[in-house]
């Protein structure tokens, strides 16, 4: 678990734009040996979950949002040499977030943590067209498929875009994650899909490896 005052110092440095603050912190856990789902989960999740708050309260505007994003998106790359070390095992995951759906950070998270266990975590990125998600699969023919929902009004993409995987690829497990299942999206409605599962974090991608 990373300090209360290690993350506060961590935040303030986030909305105020001090990058070289946040990747002086960055590398100080990385040096205190904390893993890569916990810099991800504790420091970064973390703290874009209270961007988006401060955001809600109206106590930083869209640009800094979009700032304390694009930081930590690009703080992710420091993580890199400890995911990137690993030993292949042979297995491919394709990472995706459903059409209309641009909050790509949990996604991309995801697709590193099977990296880091020695698979290929292909991640698509945002707002991945169905038919193109389709295609993808289709040429990579991967074993596990990710797809990542966050906007609670997307869920009908969601339903729409497993369909389509099931219609073209019948058994391939399929995980589902992200914030629109905290906010009433309920996970029973995937139970009508063969071999497809909601997953709350990363810590439950262990399941795999
Ligand atoms: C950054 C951000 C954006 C950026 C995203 C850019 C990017 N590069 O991703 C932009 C500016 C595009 C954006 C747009 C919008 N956003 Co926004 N955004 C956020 C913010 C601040 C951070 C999102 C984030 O990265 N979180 C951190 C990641 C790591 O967390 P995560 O996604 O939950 O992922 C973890 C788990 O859920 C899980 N997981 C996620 N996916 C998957 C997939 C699988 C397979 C598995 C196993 C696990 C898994 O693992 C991850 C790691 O543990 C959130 C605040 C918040 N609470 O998250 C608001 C937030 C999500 N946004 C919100 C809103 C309202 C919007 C807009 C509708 C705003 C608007 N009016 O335009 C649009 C919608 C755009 C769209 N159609 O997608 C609301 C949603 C409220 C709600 N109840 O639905 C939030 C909560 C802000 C708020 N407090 O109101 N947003």
């Amino acid at each position: 678990m990373i300090a209360d005052d290690v993350f506060k110092s961590y935040f303030d440095s986030l909305i105020s734009g001090k990058r070289n603050d946040c990747r002086i912190i960055v590398d100080g856990l990385m040096t205190d040996h904390y893993s890569v789902e916990e810099i991800y989960s504790d420091l970064f999740q973390r703290s874009l979950y209270q961007v988006g708050e401060y955001w809600e309260r109206n106590l930083i505007s869209v640009a800094t949002e979009h700032m304390a994003t694009a930081i930590t998106e690009n703080l992710m790359i420091l993580l890199q040499p400890a995911i990137f070390t690993t030993e292949r095992v042979g297995k491919k995951a394709v990472i995706a977030t459903v059409a209309g759906e641009y909050h790509q950070v949990g996604a991309k998270m995801v697709a590193d943590i099977f990296e880091m266990n020695g698979w290929d975590g292909f991640f698509l990125g945002g707002n991945t067209p169905g038919n193109e998600l389709i295609r993808f699969i289709d040429e990579n023919k991967p074993d596990v498929i990710g797809l990542s929902l966050t906007i609670y009004f997307n869920f009908p993409v969601l339903i729409s875009g497993i369909k389509q995987i099931r219609h073209y690829f019948d058994d391939t497990p399929l995980i589902v994650g992200g914030q629109a299942f905290r906010w009433g999206v309920k996970p029973e409605a995937l139970s009508a899909f063969k071999e497809t599962y909601y997953l709350d974090s990363i810590g439950a991608l262990n399941r795999f490896f």
